[in-house]
């Protein structure tokens, strides 16, 4: 597993400065399975994971939000792992220089979630940092070109960030009322637009909410199961809180049916989990 975190962090490395030395990013001529319009510099970024990871044995297959398959290695019958990753996600806050992130999955033998027995972001912000996931989770910072273990992340049982997903005008009821109760609580707005600073933020305050629902123009929610949500599902359980759908049920217990799978997601604290259970019942 150390060869893979250190392949993440050659990759972030040199992702890092391809976005600061990359000038206004044009869109490609392509569009990925979720429809996104694809920026070059998120093909780009996925091409460089692609060239760490298919160095590494162990690795078995990929599979990237950027790629409508998995890619499978060549002569890796030993290999037991295979990585889902979004090799640049919310890519497009780039021209409006806010903070962009990288994300992982590592699955051992099969993309389930009980089968996810690792995971790491990237925060490409003021300063790039790391969080790794697996029995703990664990913040590091990139110093002089390596990246340093800052400390543990621990969520208390409540905090008091807010991080509002989705179109608003298309929530449901009870999903305003959600979100009116935590802001009528004195809780704080703090969203981006960026998962990965968003739930990033919310991680070294130690507390809060994030939710994406489904809404009526994204019916099955808009974040990705394999890519995206269960890897920081298994990021706040291991930081003492947990990642669950509208219906109450932990991201990770989700089945998949397709690579691109999407769901609602809530991430939190369990102070803050169990108003969702509440007004989601
Ligand atoms: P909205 C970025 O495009 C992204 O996939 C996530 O990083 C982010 O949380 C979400 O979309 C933002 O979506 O609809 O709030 O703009």
């Amino acid at each position: 597993m150390l060869e893979v975190f250190q392949a993440i962090e050659s990759s972030a490395i040199e992702i890092a400065k391809l976005i600061s030395t990359s000038g206004d990013f044009a869109y490609s001529d392509g569009k990925n399975s979720s429809g996104d319009q694809q920026l070059k510099l998120d093909v780009e970024s996925d091409k460089i994971i692609e060239k760490f990871f298919s160095e590494i044995e162990i690795i078995k297959a990929i599979a990237s939000e950027e790629r409508d398959e998995i890619t499978f290695f060549a002569n890796r019958e030993n290999g037991k792992y295979l990585i889902a990753y979004d090799p640049l996600d919310g890519s497009s806050l780039v021209d409006v220089n806010l903070s962009i992130g990288s994300i992982f999955g590592i699955y051992e033998n099969e993309f389930i979630g009980k089968n996810l027995i690792a995971s790491v972001y990237i925060v490409y912000g003021p300063r790039v940092e790391m969080v790794i996931a697996d029995t703990t989770s664990r913040l590091y910072r990139l110093i002089n070109g390596e990246f340093k273990f800052i400390r543990e992340l621990k969520l208390a049982n409540k905090g008091k960030i807010n991080a509002t997903g989705g179109t608003q005008k298309e929530w449901s009821e009870n999903h305003r009322e959600l979100i009116n109760k935590l802001f009528n609580d004195g809780y704080r707005l703090r969203y981006s637009g960026g998962m990965v600073p968003d739930l990033h933020q919310i991680l070294l305050k130690g507390g809060g909410l994030f939710s994406y629902p489904t809404t009526k123009d994204q019916p099955k929610g808009k974040l990705r199961l394999l890519f995206e949500l269960m890897p920081f599902a298994l990021v706040f359980k291991m930081a003492g809180g947990d990642g669950i759908d509208k219906n109450a049920v932990s991201i990770l217990d989700l089945p998949i049916e397709n690579i691109h799978d999407t769901s609602s997601a809530f991430f939190g604290s369990n102070g803050e989990l169990n108003l969702v259970r509440e007004y989601y019942k």
